[in-house]
């Protein structure tokens, strides 16, 4: 269950980012081929956004009866920014753009149906699929399985300790708007979505489902379900992304509470209640269910460990944490579990906290970073995150984005997405960012001013708070280092063995291994043997072991004689601290050359790592078996 889990983990690493990129470049690219095509299309879309309501009226609703209701958007309130500049005027016109939502953009009907009442064989068949080969094609999930999977089918019941048998007040609970952004979903999943949460979920509480299509290119898919009950539908003309998405749907909800949810979810029994009743309790706190994981090929409800709370590494991606004591036997499933983090798409919160908390940053675009920019925002501003347990949600995990990230392609993206709330949350931290992507330097945040009024306004803390009281385990680099955290040699991680031997003094053996740190490894843990430090000034190549008193001390990388000769092991010793004289650490003292870690005393001998059980120093030769590659430098 835990692999499982694990390796569906919410973000992709920095390679899965990458061939998300290509797939999304090639998909976005083949669109410009016949020409005629990019004419005709261009001229629909123009008909479309700018044609009056009533036209785009009747292509939405071309073969079905849709009797409009007018819907009245609740009136928006901007706050009180005062832009002192041009650029700062553009942020906050942008910033009051993305929350007004013009009434002709939502959707509700007079002639409402029970969802059993809905035609769903008609609504899932206007879509189908007929062969293996277009299967994945709209959702990177199988679509073949999943639209013959009945709309109100069971899951198990995946709750564990005492949750099955918590009884929830069947009154006075607060109500919660349901809110569904989706961008070319598959029908049946999106269905699927619906039903189980109008069946899963008690009258009293369900104040409105309210979904956003995000331009999607049929726009049937959404049209067609505001003949449901409690569903109604805002229409993006153009491509907002999930996060712009969220704001609008926001705006119109009219719920205590808000629940985000994706597109292609399945609600689990009771799963509302913990979420709503938390949120009485503490009207600051953001709630999230456990993601179970409903598999992308068989679609198969699997339920995940409820042992992990949300984290992110100083590359800004998403990552769960096992808990560190494993109280596992233990756990009173019933309790929530603070989490640094939340995964950024199953969550409840009330809806005056959003909006006080100013959403979320309307400059971010598509998808990507607004889960952990959110996370610090609601820390460092005065609230509070927990996932509870007996609240459980499965979702479809996939392995790369189905959908276009437009010109600018993903990576691109994600990583204005993420330099944004860098520069607005995390201080002199930062440096631990782009030290892991130095890459990302080259991408301008923009305008962050309406953010920092946020910021101001709520008297939020600062990032080493957070750090010290909310993400103790985090580890934080340390600073005058040359290059710090993993080092790869090829895809394995430099990693110390630890040595049988009784001589004192030795810990380990310098070699490498799987990566521990990675999607695919649920026993990763934040402190680990793949932990490694090149410090600047002393040139001492380090790695932090605990000792007996359970404290974390430095030990040294070299070789076992002071004078190191081609072929010598390398291994993790005491450090030679007394080099007054400086030929006393030789052994110890190295230079990061090009990708090429040398002993600076004798520049010819490289770390290599030929045999991957025993790294040694060898005569430089610039083969692949002495490059190495670490995750942060020049910090
Ligand atoms: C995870 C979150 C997701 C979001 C994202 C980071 C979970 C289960 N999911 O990604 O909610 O926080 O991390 O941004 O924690 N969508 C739009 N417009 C777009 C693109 C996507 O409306 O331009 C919709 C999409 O149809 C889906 C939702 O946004 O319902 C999330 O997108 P995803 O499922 O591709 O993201 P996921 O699960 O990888
Ligand atoms: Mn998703």
């Amino acid at each position: 269950m835990s692999g499982v889990r694990k390796r569906n983990v919410t973000k992709p690493s920095s390679q899965s980012v990458a061939s998300k990129i290509s797939k999304g470049s090639k998909k976005s690219s083949s669109f410009s081929t016949p020409q005629l095509i990019g004419i005709v299309s261009a001229l629909v879309l123009g008909i479309l956004l700018f044609c009056p309501l009533e036209v785009f009226d009747f292509f939405l609703a071309k073969n079905q009866k849709i009797v409009r209701v007018k819907y009245e958007v609740p009136e928006f309130v901007p706050t009180d920014f005062v832009a002192r500049n041009e650029v700062e005027e553009e942020s906050f016109e942008l910033y009051k753009k993305a929350r007004i939502v013009d009434n002709e953009d939502v959707y509700d009907s007079h002639e409402k149906v029970s969802w059993n009442d809905f035609n769903i064989r008609k609504y899932i068949n206007a879509g189908r699929v007929t062969n293996k080969k277009d299967a994945y094609k709209t959702a990177a999930f199988n679509q073949l399985v999943s639209d013959d999977i009945p709309m109100d089918r069971n899951i198990p019941d995946t709750r564990l300790g005492s949750c099955p048998s918590q009884e929830y007040p069947s009154e006075g609970l607060p109500t919660t708007s349901i809110i569904i952004t989706f961008h070319n979903e598959l029908r049946s999943t999106l269905l699927r979505t619906i039903v189980s949460v109008i069946r899963r979920t008690p009258a009293n509480i369900l104040k409105e489902i309210v979904l956003v299509d995000d331009a999607s290119s049929d726009p049937n898919v959404g049209m067609e379900l505001i003949k449901i009950e409690k569903v109604k539908l805002i229409v993006n003309r153009e491509r907002q992304g999930l996060i712009r998405a969220r704001i609008r749907a926001a705006m119109v909800a009219t719920g205590d509470t808000l629940t985000f949810l994706d597109s292609h979810v399945e609600v689990n029994r009771n799963w509302i209640q913990p979420l709503m009743q938390r949120i009485q309790q503490n009207p600051k706190i953001v709630v999230a269910p456990i993601i179970d994981v409903i598999n992308k090929d068989t679609f198969k409800y699997i339920g995940a460990d409820a042992f992990l709370t949300g984290g992110v590494s100083w590359a800004m991606v998403f990552r769960w944490d096992w808990l560190t004591q494993r109280g596992t036997s233990t756990m009173d499933h019933t309790r929530g579990l603070r989490s640094p983090t939340i995964a950024g798409g199953l969550f409840s919160i009330s809806k005056a906290w959003f909006h006080e908390l100013g959403e979320y940053d309307d400059q971010m675009d598509i998808w990507g970073g607004e889960n952990i920019e959110f996370s610090f925002r609601v820390w460092q501003c005065g609230g509070e995150m927990e996932i509870l347990p007996c609240s459980r949600v499965g979702h479809v995990f996939r392995d790369e984005h189905p959908y276009d990230f437009g010109k600018k392609g993903s990576n691109n993206v994600f990583v204005k997405n993420n330099n944004r709330f860098v520069h607005t949350w995390m201080d002199e931290y930062t440096d631990f960012y782009y030290g892991t992507r130095p890459n990302a330097k080259s991408i301008e945040p923009g305008d962050l001013s309406v953010r920092e009024h946020f910021k101001e306004k709520l008297q939020c803390k600062g990032f080493k708070w957070y750090l010290e009281n909310v993400y103790p385990r985090q580890y934080v680099p340390e600073r005058n280092s040359v290059a710090w955290g993993h080092a790869k040699r090829g895809e394995h991680c430099l990693n110390v063995f630890p040595t049988k031997s009784n001589k004192s003094g030795v810990y380990g053996q310098l070699g490498a291994a799987n990566c521990n740190q990675g999607l695919n490894n649920p026993s990763y843990q934040d402190m680990d043997k793949q932990q490694l430090v090149l410090k600047k000034f002393t040139g001492l190549f380090q790695q932090p072991v605990q000792m007996k008193d359970g404290k974390y001390v430095n030990k040294c990388f070299g070789t076992p004689d002071t004078t190191p000769t081609d072929g010598a092991k390398v291994i993790l010793a005491d450090c030679v601290s007394n080099a007054e004289v400086r030929e006393a650490n030789s052994h110890q003292r190295w230079n990061y050359v090009g990708t090429n870690i040398k002993l600076e005393d004798f520049p010819h001998l490289c770390l290599d790592g030929s045999d991957l059980g025993s790294f040694r120093v060898r005569t430089c030769t610039g083969s692949d078996s002495q490059q190495i590659l670490w995750e942060m430098l020049n910090i």
